[in-house]
Protein backbone atom coordinates (compact mmCIF):
# COMPACT_ATOMS: atom_id res chain seq x y z
CA UNK A 1 0.00 0.00 0.00
CA UNK A 2 1.29 3.32 -0.82
CA UNK A 3 1.15 4.87 2.65
CA UNK A 4 -0.96 7.94 1.91
CA UNK A 5 -3.00 6.58 -0.64
CA UNK A 6 -6.15 4.77 1.36
CA UNK A 7 -7.76 2.21 -0.58
CA UNK A 8 -11.81 1.63 -1.41
CA UNK A 9 -12.75 -0.44 2.15
CA UNK A 10 -11.55 -0.26 5.75
CA UNK A 11 -8.39 1.21 7.47
CA UNK A 12 -7.54 0.98 11.11
CA UNK A 13 -5.56 3.55 13.09
CA UNK A 14 -4.95 2.34 16.18
CA UNK A 15 -2.82 3.27 19.34
CA UNK A 16 -0.60 1.06 20.66
CA UNK A 17 0.59 2.12 24.20
CA UNK A 18 -1.67 3.82 26.80
CA UNK A 19 -3.11 6.75 24.49
CA UNK A 20 -2.15 10.36 23.11
CA UNK A 21 0.50 9.05 20.61
CA UNK A 22 -0.61 11.05 17.89
CA UNK A 23 -3.23 9.40 16.34
CA UNK A 24 -5.47 12.43 15.44
CA UNK A 25 -2.67 13.83 13.52
CA UNK A 26 -2.48 10.76 11.47
CA UNK A 27 -6.17 10.55 10.94
CA UNK A 28 -6.08 14.08 9.97
CA UNK A 29 -3.57 13.23 7.07
CA UNK A 30 -5.02 9.93 6.41
CA UNK A 31 -8.81 11.23 6.12
CA UNK A 32 -7.57 13.60 2.82
CA UNK A 33 -8.51 10.03 0.76
CA UNK A 34 -10.82 9.14 3.08
CA UNK A 35 -14.65 9.30 2.21
CA UNK A 36 -15.58 8.42 5.66
CA UNK A 37 -13.87 8.40 9.13
CA UNK A 38 -15.62 6.82 11.92
CA UNK A 39 -15.19 5.99 15.64
CA UNK A 40 -16.01 2.82 17.15
CA UNK A 41 -15.55 2.87 21.11
CA UNK A 42 -15.51 5.33 23.97
CA UNK A 43 -16.93 9.17 24.78
CA UNK A 44 -15.89 12.25 25.38
CA UNK A 45 -12.80 10.81 27.04
CA UNK A 46 -10.50 10.76 24.33
CA UNK A 47 -8.43 13.71 23.14
CA UNK A 48 -7.15 14.22 20.04
CA UNK A 49 -5.06 17.43 19.44
CA UNK A 50 -4.97 18.53 15.40
CA UNK A 51 -2.70 21.57 14.30
CA UNK A 52 -2.79 23.03 10.44
CA UNK A 53 -1.80 25.86 8.88
CA UNK A 54 -4.10 28.51 9.04
CA UNK A 55 -3.45 29.84 5.18
CA UNK A 56 -2.54 33.36 7.19
CA UNK A 57 1.00 31.97 8.41
CA UNK A 58 -0.17 31.17 11.26
CA UNK A 59 -1.56 27.65 13.23
CA UNK A 60 -5.57 26.61 13.55
CA UNK A 61 -5.54 23.86 16.58
CA UNK A 62 -8.65 21.94 16.81
CA UNK A 63 -9.39 19.35 19.75
CA UNK A 64 -11.51 16.75 19.28
CA UNK A 65 -12.93 14.71 22.26
CA UNK A 66 -16.47 12.54 20.41
CA UNK A 67 -15.96 13.84 16.92
CA UNK A 68 -13.99 11.95 14.30
CA UNK A 69 -10.88 13.53 14.03
CA UNK A 70 -10.71 13.49 10.03
CA UNK A 71 -13.61 16.41 10.20
CA UNK A 72 -11.11 18.55 9.49
CA UNK A 73 -10.88 17.76 5.67
CA UNK A 74 -14.36 19.19 4.36
CA UNK A 75 -15.28 16.25 2.23
CA UNK A 76 -14.82 13.48 4.78
CA UNK A 77 -18.12 12.39 6.36
CA UNK A 78 -18.15 11.68 10.31
CA UNK A 79 -19.64 8.61 11.23
CA UNK A 80 -19.87 7.69 15.30
CA UNK A 81 -20.68 4.03 15.52
CA UNK A 82 -22.71 1.86 18.05
CA UNK A 83 -19.55 0.99 20.12
CA UNK A 84 -19.62 4.78 21.16
CA UNK A 85 -21.01 6.39 24.43
CA UNK A 86 -22.30 9.95 23.47
CA UNK A 87 -23.15 12.58 25.68
CA UNK A 88 -25.66 14.29 23.92
CA UNK A 89 -25.01 17.86 25.30
CA UNK A 90 -20.80 17.75 24.97
CA UNK A 91 -21.51 16.26 21.29
CA UNK A 92 -23.38 19.50 20.68
CA UNK A 93 -20.87 21.61 22.64
CA UNK A 94 -17.60 20.01 20.50
CA UNK A 95 -19.76 20.65 17.20
CA UNK A 96 -20.48 24.24 18.53
CA UNK A 97 -16.61 24.83 19.43
CA UNK A 98 -15.24 23.43 15.94
CA UNK A 99 -18.41 25.14 14.03
CA UNK A 100 -17.17 28.80 15.77
CA UNK A 101 -13.28 28.01 14.94
CA UNK A 102 -14.80 27.69 11.03
CA UNK A 103 -14.83 23.93 10.63
CA UNK A 104 -18.50 23.61 9.33
CA UNK A 105 -19.15 19.96 10.02
CA UNK A 106 -22.97 19.85 11.02
CA UNK A 107 -24.17 18.86 7.82
CA UNK A 108 -21.64 15.59 7.60
CA UNK A 109 -21.88 13.83 10.36
CA UNK A 110 -24.15 10.38 11.71
CA UNK A 111 -24.57 9.06 14.44
CA UNK A 112 -25.50 5.42 15.06
CA UNK A 113 -29.22 4.65 16.60
CA UNK A 114 -27.17 1.86 18.56
CA UNK A 115 -25.32 4.00 20.13
CA UNK A 116 -24.98 4.16 24.39
CA UNK A 117 -26.06 7.56 25.78
CA UNK A 118 -24.14 8.65 28.47
CA UNK A 119 -25.79 11.05 31.22
CA UNK A 120 -24.83 13.76 33.81
CA UNK A 121 -25.65 11.12 36.22
CA UNK A 122 -23.33 8.59 34.96
CA UNK A 123 -20.25 11.64 35.22
CA UNK A 124 -21.04 11.63 38.89
CA UNK A 125 -21.25 8.26 39.87
CA UNK A 126 -18.25 8.10 37.56
CA UNK A 127 -16.95 10.75 40.34
CA UNK A 128 -18.37 8.73 43.50
CA UNK A 129 -16.81 5.82 42.29
CA UNK A 130 -13.55 6.83 42.41
CA UNK A 131 -13.56 8.47 46.03
CA UNK A 132 -14.92 4.96 46.79
CA UNK A 133 -11.33 3.62 45.74
CA UNK A 134 -9.59 6.32 47.74
CA UNK A 135 -6.18 5.56 47.26
CA UNK A 136 -6.68 2.74 44.52
CA UNK A 137 -8.69 5.41 42.02
CA UNK A 138 -8.20 4.86 38.22
CA UNK A 139 -7.79 8.15 37.92
CA UNK A 140 -10.64 8.36 35.05
CA UNK A 141 -11.30 11.77 32.79
CA UNK A 142 -14.71 11.89 35.11
CA UNK A 143 -16.66 11.25 31.45
CA UNK A 144 -19.22 8.75 32.93
CA UNK A 145 -17.35 6.28 30.60
CA UNK A 146 -17.14 3.26 33.01
CA UNK A 147 -21.21 3.90 34.22
CA UNK A 148 -22.34 4.53 30.78
CA UNK A 149 -20.86 0.62 29.55
CA UNK A 150 -21.71 -0.82 32.82
CA UNK A 151 -25.19 0.22 32.31
CA UNK A 152 -24.64 -1.16 28.81
CA UNK A 153 -23.06 -4.56 30.33
CA UNK A 154 -25.88 -4.42 32.51
CA UNK A 155 -29.04 -4.53 29.74
CA UNK A 156 -30.35 -1.37 31.78
CA UNK A 157 -28.50 1.63 29.35
CA UNK A 158 -30.20 3.74 26.74
CA UNK A 159 -29.69 3.75 23.19
CA UNK A 160 -30.17 6.59 21.07
CA UNK A 161 -32.86 4.81 19.37
CA UNK A 162 -34.59 4.84 22.71
CA UNK A 163 -34.75 8.97 22.79
CA UNK A 164 -35.73 8.98 19.54
CA UNK A 165 -39.03 6.43 19.74
CA UNK A 166 -42.25 8.31 18.48
CA UNK A 167 -44.27 7.65 21.59
CA UNK A 168 -43.91 11.54 22.86
CA UNK A 169 -40.89 10.49 25.30
CA UNK A 170 -42.83 8.39 27.55
CA UNK A 171 -40.66 4.75 27.40
CA UNK A 172 -37.59 6.83 27.36
CA UNK A 173 -38.92 8.48 30.54
CA UNK A 174 -40.11 5.29 32.29
CA UNK A 175 -36.74 3.49 31.34
CA UNK A 176 -34.86 6.43 32.25
CA UNK A 177 -36.82 6.65 35.56
CA UNK A 178 -35.76 3.39 36.31
CA UNK A 179 -32.11 3.59 35.55
CA UNK A 180 -31.48 6.79 37.99
CA UNK A 181 -33.42 4.95 40.75
CA UNK A 182 -30.69 1.83 40.69
CA UNK A 183 -27.96 4.31 40.56
CA UNK A 184 -29.13 6.37 43.85
CA UNK A 185 -29.79 2.17 45.14
CA UNK A 186 -26.18 2.24 44.97
CA UNK A 187 -24.87 5.39 45.43
CA UNK A 188 -27.27 6.76 47.76
CA UNK A 189 -29.76 9.66 46.97
CA UNK A 190 -26.68 12.25 45.47
CA UNK A 191 -28.24 15.80 43.55
CA UNK A 192 -30.13 15.03 40.68
CA UNK A 193 -33.52 16.54 39.00
CA UNK A 194 -35.08 13.21 37.28
CA UNK A 195 -37.24 14.98 35.44
CA UNK A 196 -35.84 17.95 34.60
CA UNK A 197 -33.14 15.81 33.18
CA UNK A 198 -36.25 14.32 30.87
CA UNK A 199 -37.47 17.91 30.11
CA UNK A 200 -34.21 18.71 28.87
CA UNK A 201 -33.24 15.00 26.69
CA UNK A 202 -37.43 15.76 25.25
CA UNK A 203 -35.37 18.63 23.56
CA UNK A 204 -32.36 17.44 23.00
CA UNK A 205 -34.00 14.41 21.11
CA UNK A 206 -35.06 16.58 18.50
CA UNK A 207 -31.70 18.33 17.86
CA UNK A 208 -30.21 14.31 17.62
CA UNK A 209 -32.80 13.55 15.16
CA UNK A 210 -31.23 14.66 11.88
CA UNK A 211 -27.95 12.93 12.55
CA UNK A 212 -29.06 9.70 13.79
CA UNK A 213 -29.23 6.73 11.12
CA UNK A 214 -29.41 3.03 11.10
CA UNK A 215 -25.75 2.46 11.68
CA UNK A 216 -25.71 -0.85 10.18
CA UNK A 217 -26.86 -0.01 7.08
CA UNK A 218 -25.80 3.24 6.91
CA UNK A 219 -21.93 1.76 7.41
CA UNK A 220 -22.63 -1.43 4.84
CA UNK A 221 -23.90 0.94 2.23
CA UNK A 222 -20.70 3.09 2.71
CA UNK A 223 -18.61 -0.66 2.14
CA UNK A 224 -21.10 -1.59 -0.82
CA UNK A 225 -20.56 2.12 -2.76
CA UNK A 226 -16.56 1.59 -2.49
CA UNK A 227 -16.12 4.25 0.04
CA UNK A 228 -12.97 4.57 1.62
CA UNK A 229 -13.41 4.17 5.19
CA UNK A 230 -11.14 4.98 7.90
CA UNK A 231 -11.63 4.24 11.80
CA UNK A 232 -9.82 6.33 14.09
CA UNK A 233 -9.38 4.46 17.27
CA UNK A 234 -9.60 5.99 20.45
CA UNK A 235 -7.69 5.56 23.68
CA UNK A 236 -5.20 2.53 22.97
CA UNK A 237 -4.93 -1.05 23.81
CA UNK A 238 -3.19 -1.08 27.18
CA UNK A 239 -6.21 0.64 28.49
CA UNK A 240 -8.20 -2.22 26.75
CA UNK A 241 -10.99 -3.66 28.75
CA UNK A 242 -9.92 -6.95 28.35
CA UNK A 243 -5.94 -6.50 27.32
CA UNK A 244 -5.15 -3.36 29.30
CA UNK A 245 -3.77 -3.57 32.70
CA UNK A 246 -7.01 -4.08 34.47
CA UNK A 247 -8.32 -2.46 36.80
CA UNK A 248 -6.59 0.78 35.22
CA UNK A 249 -8.22 0.70 32.24
CA UNK A 250 -10.89 2.13 30.02
CA UNK A 251 -14.32 0.64 29.58
CA UNK A 252 -14.13 -0.05 26.05
CA UNK A 253 -12.25 -2.91 23.75
CA UNK A 254 -9.61 0.16 22.42
CA UNK A 255 -8.54 -2.72 19.82
CA UNK A 256 -9.17 -4.60 16.58
CA UNK A 257 -11.99 -6.01 18.18
CA UNK A 258 -13.53 -2.89 19.10
CA UNK A 259 -13.46 -1.83 15.71
CA UNK A 260 -15.44 -4.94 14.82
CA UNK A 261 -18.16 -4.86 17.28
CA UNK A 262 -17.89 -1.03 17.82
CA UNK A 263 -19.12 -0.75 13.86
CA UNK A 264 -20.84 -4.04 13.07
CA UNK A 265 -18.20 -5.11 10.38
CA UNK A 266 -17.11 -8.48 9.85
CA UNK A 267 -13.50 -9.25 9.64
CA UNK A 268 -13.32 -9.62 6.32
CA UNK A 269 -13.66 -5.94 5.93
CA UNK A 270 -11.18 -4.75 7.97
CA UNK A 271 -8.42 -3.24 5.59
CA UNK A 272 -4.68 -2.00 6.53
CA UNK A 273 -4.45 -1.90 10.54
CA UNK A 274 -2.29 1.49 11.30
CA UNK A 275 -0.49 1.38 14.77
CA UNK A 276 0.79 4.91 16.24
CA UNK A 277 3.63 4.00 18.64
CA UNK A 278 5.04 7.20 20.48
CA UNK A 279 8.83 7.21 20.50
CA UNK A 280 8.86 6.91 23.97
CA UNK A 281 5.60 6.39 26.14
CA UNK A 282 3.21 8.31 28.31
CA UNK A 283 0.54 7.52 30.43
CA UNK A 284 -2.15 9.72 31.77
CA UNK A 285 -4.06 8.47 35.39
CA UNK A 286 -3.08 5.68 37.72
CA UNK A 287 -1.43 2.26 36.79
CA UNK A 288 1.43 0.14 36.70
CA UNK A 289 4.55 1.96 34.25
CA UNK A 290 7.36 -0.12 33.96
CA UNK A 291 9.49 2.14 32.00
CA UNK A 292 8.22 4.94 34.10
CA UNK A 293 10.74 8.12 34.38
CA UNK A 294 10.57 10.09 37.53
CA UNK A 295 14.02 12.31 37.51
CA UNK A 296 14.66 15.10 34.92
CA UNK A 297 14.34 12.58 31.86
CA UNK A 298 10.66 12.47 32.79
CA UNK A 299 10.29 15.93 33.16
CA UNK A 300 12.29 17.07 30.22
CA UNK A 301 10.01 14.32 28.01
CA UNK A 302 7.48 15.99 29.80
CA UNK A 303 8.23 19.35 29.11
CA UNK A 304 9.51 19.00 25.29
CA UNK A 305 6.45 16.86 24.55
CA UNK A 306 3.64 19.49 25.99
CA UNK A 307 2.75 16.03 27.57
CA UNK A 308 -0.94 16.85 29.37
CA UNK A 309 -4.58 15.61 28.76
CA UNK A 310 -6.30 17.30 26.23
CA UNK A 311 -9.68 16.10 27.93
CA UNK A 312 -8.37 17.01 31.54
CA UNK A 313 -5.63 19.02 31.40
CA UNK A 314 -3.50 16.42 33.49
CA UNK A 315 -0.22 15.85 33.82
CA UNK A 316 0.58 13.16 31.43
CA UNK A 317 3.28 10.38 33.39
CA UNK A 318 6.70 10.06 31.09
CA UNK A 319 9.01 7.04 30.39
CA UNK A 320 11.38 5.06 27.67
CA UNK A 321 9.92 3.42 25.09
CA UNK A 322 9.04 -0.61 25.90
CA UNK A 323 8.71 -2.98 23.45
CA UNK A 324 7.41 -5.78 25.40
CA UNK A 325 4.32 -3.67 25.73
CA UNK A 326 4.69 -3.30 21.49
CA UNK A 327 5.17 -7.07 21.15
CA UNK A 328 1.83 -7.79 23.07
CA UNK A 329 0.23 -4.49 21.05
CA UNK A 330 1.54 -5.91 17.63
CA UNK A 331 0.25 -9.53 18.85
CA UNK A 332 -3.05 -8.74 19.47
CA UNK A 333 -4.07 -5.97 17.12
CA UNK A 334 -1.71 -7.07 14.08
CA UNK A 335 -0.51 -3.98 12.79
CA UNK A 336 0.22 -3.77 9.23
CA UNK A 337 2.24 -0.53 9.55
CA UNK A 338 3.47 1.88 12.05
CA UNK A 339 3.66 5.49 12.41
CA UNK A 340 6.32 6.61 14.92
CA UNK A 341 5.71 9.98 16.82
CA UNK A 342 6.89 12.50 18.51
CA UNK A 343 10.92 11.24 17.47
CA UNK A 344 11.65 14.73 17.67
CA UNK A 345 10.93 14.92 21.57
CA UNK A 346 14.46 13.02 21.94
CA UNK A 347 16.73 15.84 20.14
CA UNK A 348 18.42 16.79 23.01
CA UNK A 349 18.60 13.59 25.04
CA UNK A 350 22.49 12.18 25.27
CA UNK A 351 21.59 8.53 25.29
CA UNK A 352 18.16 6.56 25.61
CA UNK A 353 16.69 3.41 26.72
CA UNK A 354 14.12 0.99 25.47
CA UNK A 355 12.90 -1.74 27.29
CA UNK A 356 13.71 -4.92 25.73
CA UNK A 357 11.98 -7.62 28.57
CA UNK A 358 10.62 -7.69 32.01
CA UNK A 359 12.57 -10.39 34.40
CA UNK A 360 10.41 -11.46 37.67
CA UNK A 361 12.98 -13.39 40.27
CA UNK A 362 15.97 -13.34 37.56
CA UNK A 363 13.48 -15.21 34.97
CA UNK A 364 12.32 -13.60 31.52
CA UNK A 365 8.21 -13.30 31.17
CA UNK A 366 7.21 -14.66 28.17
CA UNK A 367 4.77 -11.28 27.71
CA UNK A 368 2.89 -8.75 29.28
CA UNK A 369 1.88 -10.24 32.44
CA UNK A 370 -2.06 -10.13 33.13
CA UNK A 371 -0.92 -9.67 37.04
CA UNK A 372 -0.93 -6.09 38.28
CA UNK A 373 1.14 -7.94 41.24
CA UNK A 374 3.86 -9.02 38.94
CA UNK A 375 4.21 -6.16 37.19
CA UNK A 376 4.53 -4.86 39.82
CA UNK A 377 7.95 -6.70 40.50
CA UNK A 378 9.17 -6.78 37.07
CA UNK A 379 12.99 -5.77 36.26
CA UNK A 380 13.09 -4.48 33.30
CA UNK A 381 15.91 -5.07 30.61
CA UNK A 382 17.11 -2.14 28.79
CA UNK A 383 19.20 -1.88 25.81
CA UNK A 384 20.60 1.54 25.68
CA UNK A 385 21.47 3.61 22.32
CA UNK A 386 23.29 6.98 22.13
CA UNK A 387 21.16 10.48 21.25
CA UNK A 388 21.51 12.04 18.31
CA UNK A 389 21.51 15.56 19.60
CA UNK A 390 20.68 17.56 17.17
CA UNK A 391 17.15 18.75 15.83
CA UNK A 392 15.30 16.33 13.61
CA UNK A 393 12.29 18.72 13.32
CA UNK A 394 13.00 19.54 9.29
CA UNK A 395 13.99 16.68 8.75
CA UNK A 396 11.50 15.60 5.32
CA UNK A 397 12.85 12.20 4.38
CA UNK A 398 14.19 9.47 6.42
CA UNK A 399 17.33 10.14 4.98
CA UNK A 400 17.98 13.15 6.33
CA UNK A 401 17.50 11.79 9.93
CA UNK A 402 20.88 11.68 11.73
CA UNK A 403 22.10 8.43 11.76
CA UNK A 404 21.73 7.81 15.20
CA UNK A 405 18.19 8.66 14.92
CA UNK A 406 17.72 6.08 11.69
CA UNK A 407 19.61 3.18 14.08
CA UNK A 408 17.11 4.02 17.02
CA UNK A 409 13.92 3.62 14.67
CA UNK A 410 15.54 0.97 13.00
CA UNK A 411 15.93 -1.30 16.25
CA UNK A 412 12.08 -1.06 16.99
CA UNK A 413 11.38 -1.59 13.29
CA UNK A 414 13.27 -5.10 13.92
CA UNK A 415 12.56 -5.57 16.83
CA UNK A 416 8.78 -5.56 16.14
CA UNK A 417 9.14 -6.98 12.62
CA UNK A 418 6.76 -3.99 11.58
CA UNK A 419 7.80 -0.90 9.10
CA UNK A 420 7.56 2.70 10.45
CA UNK A 421 6.03 3.96 7.30
CA UNK A 422 5.06 7.03 8.67
CA UNK A 423 7.47 9.82 11.26
CA UNK A 424 6.43 12.27 13.05
CA UNK A 425 8.89 14.91 13.77
CA UNK A 426 6.91 17.94 14.65
CA UNK A 427 3.18 18.38 15.89
CA UNK A 428 1.85 19.91 12.44
CA UNK A 429 0.50 18.14 9.67
CA UNK A 430 3.42 18.87 7.04
CA UNK A 431 6.01 17.52 10.18
CA UNK A 432 5.57 13.64 8.94
CA UNK A 433 8.30 11.89 7.06
CA UNK A 434 6.58 9.71 4.62
CA UNK A 435 8.61 6.36 3.88
P1 LIG B 1 -12.01 6.70 31.63
O1 LIG B 1 -12.35 8.16 31.79
O2 LIG B 1 -12.91 5.80 32.42
O3 LIG B 1 -11.89 6.28 30.20
O4 LIG B 1 -10.55 6.54 32.30
C1 LIG B 1 -9.98 5.26 32.50
C2 LIG B 1 -8.49 5.26 32.22
O5 LIG B 1 -8.28 5.58 30.84
C3 LIG B 1 -7.42 6.67 30.73
N1 LIG B 1 -7.80 7.54 29.60
C4 LIG B 1 -6.93 8.16 28.83
N2 LIG B 1 -5.59 8.05 28.72
C5 LIG B 1 -4.99 8.85 27.83
N3 LIG B 1 -5.64 9.80 27.08
C6 LIG B 1 -6.98 9.93 27.18
N4 LIG B 1 -7.63 10.98 26.62
C7 LIG B 1 -7.29 12.36 27.10
C8 LIG B 1 -6.14 12.93 26.30
C9 LIG B 1 -7.00 12.26 28.59
C10 LIG B 1 -6.97 13.53 29.42
O6 LIG B 1 -6.15 12.76 25.08
O7 LIG B 1 -5.24 13.56 26.84
O8 LIG B 1 -7.21 14.63 28.98
O9 LIG B 1 -6.71 13.35 30.65
C11 LIG B 1 -7.69 9.05 28.04
N5 LIG B 1 -9.00 8.89 28.31
C12 LIG B 1 -9.06 7.93 29.28
C13 LIG B 1 -7.62 7.45 32.05
O10 LIG B 1 -6.55 8.35 32.31
C14 LIG B 1 -7.74 6.33 33.03
O11 LIG B 1 -6.45 5.84 33.33
P1 LIG C 1 -4.11 11.03 20.30
O1 LIG C 1 -5.01 10.92 21.48
O2 LIG C 1 -3.37 9.77 20.01
O3 LIG C 1 -4.80 11.58 19.08
O4 LIG C 1 -2.96 12.08 20.68
P2 LIG C 1 -3.16 13.50 21.40
O5 LIG C 1 -3.64 14.49 20.40
O6 LIG C 1 -3.92 13.36 22.68
O7 LIG C 1 -1.66 13.81 21.84
C1 LIG C 1 -0.60 13.88 20.92
C2 LIG C 1 0.01 15.30 21.01
O8 LIG C 1 1.25 15.30 20.34
C3 LIG C 1 -0.84 16.36 20.31
O9 LIG C 1 -0.69 17.56 21.02
C4 LIG C 1 -0.22 16.47 18.93
O10 LIG C 1 -0.38 17.76 18.35
C5 LIG C 1 1.23 16.21 19.24
N1 LIG C 1 2.00 15.52 18.17
C6 LIG C 1 1.58 14.56 17.31
N2 LIG C 1 2.60 14.10 16.57
C7 LIG C 1 3.71 14.79 16.98
C8 LIG C 1 5.09 14.75 16.61
O11 LIG C 1 5.53 13.97 15.76
N3 LIG C 1 5.93 15.61 17.28
C9 LIG C 1 5.49 16.47 18.25
N4 LIG C 1 6.37 17.26 18.85
N5 LIG C 1 4.19 16.53 18.61
C10 LIG C 1 3.32 15.70 17.99
MG1 LIG D 1 -5.35 11.86 23.31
Amino acid sequence: MPPLALTEGVTVVLGTQWGDEGKGKLVDILAANADVCARCAGGNNAGHTIVVADGKNGKVKYDFHMLPSGLVNPKCIGFIGNGVVIHIPSFFSELEKLEAQGLDCADRLYISDRAQIVFDFHQIVDGLKEVELGGSSIGTTKKGIGPAYSSKASRSGLRVHHLLANDGGNSFADKFRKLVEGRFKRYGHFEYDTEAEIARYKVLAERLRPYVVDGVTWIHKALADGKRILVEGANALMLDIDFGTYPFVTSSSTGIGGVITGLGLPPKAIGPVIGVVKAYTTRVGGGPFPTELLDNIGHHLQEVGAEWGVTTGRRRRCGWLDLVVLKYSCAINGYSVLNLTKLDVLDDLEELKIAVAYEVDGRELPGFPADLEVLERVKVRYVTMPGWKTSVANCKKFEELPEKCRAYVEFVESELGVKCAWIGVGADRESMIVR
